[in-house]
């Protein structure tokens, strides 16, 4: 195939995605539900912060949550613990999840009782960028493990998201995480961006995050 050809089939998958992606967005509007898409490099620690979201905002409100993997529903038994409506999707090798497998598989979840459906992409800080879910909010993980530069390095995934969150800042010291640095790099590339420093295992700054995370705050503690 030659590469003009290749970039028209690329052009006309993203078209297509596009099409799915206005028509769900058109459904969690009607419903009133916010759909929020978590994107990251593998092991950033979204399941792990997605386990603690749901648990806590289930108190208060309707949530339920997709989550994507090349294989395996080992997320999905995981956050299935909170109670909430779980489902996994498994791509079978796809690097990003794309809108007609998030329609696909809201079959069994009364959108009408979900005020916010949490979206786990698949762990990759390149292709997700590049395929709209219909969500309204992106989010992207930087662990305090993985490198302050990626921002600089995956510019793309991060300048598409409306929210940045460092996790994991329990590890920050003893991984000598320089946060100046991190910041720097997240406002380079996306100035402006809200950014909120969490830790799914102290629960620091989850509070913080749900006020992101709700259109209206709502206490709950
Ligand atoms: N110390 C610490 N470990 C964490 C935290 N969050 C996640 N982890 C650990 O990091 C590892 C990866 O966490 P996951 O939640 O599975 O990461 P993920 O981003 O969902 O991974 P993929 O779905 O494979 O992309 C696990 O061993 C977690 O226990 C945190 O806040 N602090
Ligand atoms: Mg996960």
């Amino acid at each position: 195939m030659t590469t003009s050809r290749l970039v028209d089939v690329r052009r006309g998958v993203l078209e297509g995605n596009d099409a799915w992606a206005a028509h769900l967005r058109a459904r969690f509007s009607s419903s009133g539900t916010r759909a929020v898409n978590l994107v990251s490099s593998p092991g950033t620690g979204k399941t792990a912060l997605l386990e603690v979201l749901l648990t806590r905002m289930a108190r208060t409100c309707g949530v339920a949550a997709l989550v994507g993997d090349c294989a395996t529903d080992n997320d999905a038994v995981r956050l299935a613990r909170s109670g909430a409506p779980v489902r996994q999707i498994v791509t079978e090798g796809l690097c990003h999840l794309e809108a007609h497998l998030i329609d696909a598989h809201l079959a069994t979840i009364d959108l009408n009782a979900t005020d916010v459906l949490f979206i786990e992409n698949v762990g990759n800080l390149v292709c997700p960028a590049a395929y709209d879910l219909g969500e309204s909010l992106r989010v992207v993980l930087l662990s305090v493990t993985e490198g302050e530069d990626k921002p600089l390095k995956y510019p793309a995934m991060f300048s598409s998201s409306d929210l940045a969150v460092i996790t994991k800042v329990d590890l920050a010291e003893a991984v000598d995480f320089d946060r100046s640095a991190a910041l720097a790099a997240l406002q380079s590339v996306h100035p402006g961006m809200p950014v909120v420093e969490t830790s799914a295992r102290t629960g620091v700054g989850v509070d913080a995050l749900i006020a992101h995370l709700l259109p209206i705050h709502t206490d709950i503690s």
